[in-house]
């Protein structure tokens, strides 16, 4: 049913959908030695030398242009942003720091990302996640994934050991799916969530409070797909593939801003696991 409150909401994510990695115990990792080539330490702020108090996560969308909110971005202690959008050039809006980046399969997987070579994926904690099947046969999806992560994985791990780079463990994603729909009236689409929703929980899990940006959309909301390309879809705000406008409503649910802070800002805030009482 669609009727929890937020707190409800909230502790339903923190108790059923851990926060997991591929960390190369399981096969078929394991047997590929992965153990010892994931970073050693776990995906949390120790991992990247500090305790986040207050995170940001900044949504791609068009409607984030002309808000001026980039400095106040950058105040956060970590910032989470998404696949290849940039902060050149669009700082007074988005600002520049980023301590996160959350990526799909195509961007390590698509020449025209160029994975490789873009200043993006320097110099920052890299989370890449690709779209297993829901049977969770982590033989299969090694074998068949939606697009090739691994091998580009392999290589960045054997040139940037030290660089954090982490795959979420699919279970992870379909946990958080079986959370929408365990909340949603309406049986919506079998496929995981946008990585809007997955970096906004992953940072549920990481800090202590987190405000997310033009995910619920601001009085700014516009059909501009991204605020980095003149690419003009309803899909890329509402959804088409991902679940996007269940995701929307549930991250509104648990809403502790103000009404203000949305309109104004499209800023959602969130308290991080394990500041409450569940
Ligand atoms: O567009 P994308 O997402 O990179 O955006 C990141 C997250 O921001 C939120 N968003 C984006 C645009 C918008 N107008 N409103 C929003 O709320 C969404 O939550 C979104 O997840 C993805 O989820 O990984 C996605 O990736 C792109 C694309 O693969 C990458 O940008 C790389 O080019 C997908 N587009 C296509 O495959 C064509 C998109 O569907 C989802």
């Amino acid at each position: 049913g669609g009727s929890k409150s937020g707190p409800e909401l909230h502790c339903q994510l923190q108790s059923e959908a851990r926060l997991g990695t591929l960390d190369g115990s399981q096969q078929p990792f394991a047997g590929l030695g992965w153990s010892h080539f994931v970073p050693r330490r776990p995906l949390a702020p120790a991992a990247m030398g500090s305790d986040f108090k207050t995170c940001a996560v900044v949504m791609s969308a068009g409607a984030i242009l002309n808000s001026s909110l980039g400095e106040e971005i950058d105040s956060h202690d970590a910032v989470l942003r998404f696949n290849a959008a940039p902060t050149k050039g669009y700082e007074r809006d988005v600002g520049n720091k980023t301590t996160i980046r959350l990526i799909n399969s195509q961007i390590m997987a698509l020449r025209k990302h160029h994975f490789n070579s873009s200043y993006l994926y320097r110099n920052v904690t890299l989370v890449a996640w690709d779209p297993a099947p829901y049977s969770l046969n982590l033989s299969e999806w090694y074998e068949n994934p939606d697009f090739d992560l691994f091998t580009s994985y392999v290589r960045w791990r054997q040139d940037r050991p030290d660089q954090p780079f982490y795959i979420l463990h699919p279970a992870y994603l379909w946990r958080l799916w079986d959370v929408i729909q365990s909340n949603t009236q309406e049986n919506i689409q079998p496929n995981p969530p946008s990585s809007g929703f997955i970096g906004t929980v992953l940072m549920m899990a990481l800090c202590r409070q987190v405000h997310v940006y033009e995910y619920v959309p601001s009085a700014r909301q516009t059909d501009l797909c991204h605020y980095y390309e003149e690419i003009h879809d309803e899909a890329c705000t509402l959804g088409a593939y991902h679940p996007l406008l269940y995701e929307k409503q549930l991250v509104q649910r648990m809403n502790a801003g103000t009404c203000d802070d949305l309109r104004v800002k499209g800023r959602v805030t969130l308290q991080g696991f394990g500041s409450d009482d569940c």
